[in-house]
């Protein structure tokens, strides 16, 4: 009757087979933590994503935005959840002066890494090269010959950036240059952006286009906007002195109210458009001197002139 008793408790290390299946439930904790921080993320955070919905392109970016923040909160979830588990499970007892288990050599854990972390980064890989595929651009320059350009008639809209002001060219309505950024909804823009001295970025906050504004170069971005409204415009490339001060506002109208505001706004400018270097898609900012000279021998330029004739009878 010498049996020998049963140890009472096992050692805090060797959980083998016969000991809980830590994997299984830390696994049990994570699940619905990741899927309720993917539902908050989709259904209460995604409304109130930058750069909102105004046009499609903002709204891609939106979507882009909300899906790589649901891949990334069940990794974040797991790292925290790990740690915690780790920090109350596998903390070292007042007695327990042993070493734990040696990872090396753990297939599993090491097999199970490498696939999880491959997945998710070939995802993202696939996941961006289609989306900014597939959204034109993602409302950022494609260059000078985009690789994806949108179907159907476009309405040209070229940017012209200088210190420190951007200005815009129609070339469908007689090629007009203002400094008003009048679109249409439910069409499809072409932004042709480019500049006549350093290097800008327009930066149309609510449509998500930021474009790089070079000299020299005819950079393309598309969108469609959805809904009229207020487009805050604003230089995104250190550019000079007054480059915080290079913003404006630009304005998304009904294509009825567009085609009003084009229209005439190209008859008031006739006068002008005319003495404008004809439209191109670069310019020679050695033009623009030369042009300057012409407007101040018209006596539509020059200091206190400006580029709008004047009916001021004290002006020459
Ligand atoms: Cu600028």
């Amino acid at each position: 009757m010498a049996a020998e008793a049963p140890p009472t408790s096992t050692p805090q290390h060797a959980a083998g087979p016969s000991g809980p299946n830590h994997g299984l439930r830390i696994f049990l904790i994570w699940l619905p933590v990741a899927i309720a921080a993917d539902l908050i993320i989709w259904l209460v955070w995604k409304p109130h994503l930058p750069p909102g919905d105004m046009s499609v392109t903002a709204a891609n970016q939106q979507f882009d935005i909300a899906v790589l923040s649901m891949i990334a909160a069940p990794v974040m979830a797991f790292v925290l959840i790990y740690f915690a588990y780790s920090v109350v499970v596998w903390r070292a007892r007042p007695d327990d002066e042993e070493d734990g288990p040696a990872l090396h050599g753990n297939t599993r854990i090491q097999a199970t890494w490498i696939t999880v972390s491959s997945v998710i980064v070939l995802a993202l890989f696939v996941f961006g090269t289609v989306e900014l595929y597939s959204s034109n651009g993602a409302g950022s320059g494609q260059g000078a010959s985009p690789i994806q350009v949108p179907g159907g008639p476009k309405l040209q809209v070229q940017v012209i950036a200088q210190q420190w002001k951007f200005t815009y060219r129609y070339p469908q309505y007689g090629g007009f240059e203002t400094t008003d950024l009048v679109l249409p909804t439910n069409e499809w823009i072409q932004f042709n952006v480019t500049s006549i001295d350093v290097i800008h970025s327009f930066w149309a906050y609510q449509l998500g286009v930021k474009a790089d504004a070079n000299p020299g170069v005819n950079n393309v971005a598309f969108t469609k906007i959805n809904r009229t409204g207020l487009i805050t415009v604003r230089c995104a490339e250190l550019c000079g002195l007054w480059h915080g001060a290079m913003f404006d506002y630009g304005q998304a109208m009904t294509p009825a109210g567009f085609s009003t505001w084009a229209r005439a706004t190209e008859v008031r400018l006739a006068s002008v458009t005319k003495q404008l270097p004809p439209y191109a898609l670069t310019y020679d900012p050695t033009d623009i001197a030369t042009l300057g000279k012409v407007l101040v021998q018209l006596g539509i330029g020059g200091a206190g002139g400006g580029f709008y004739p004047s009916n001021d009878p004290e002006q020459p």
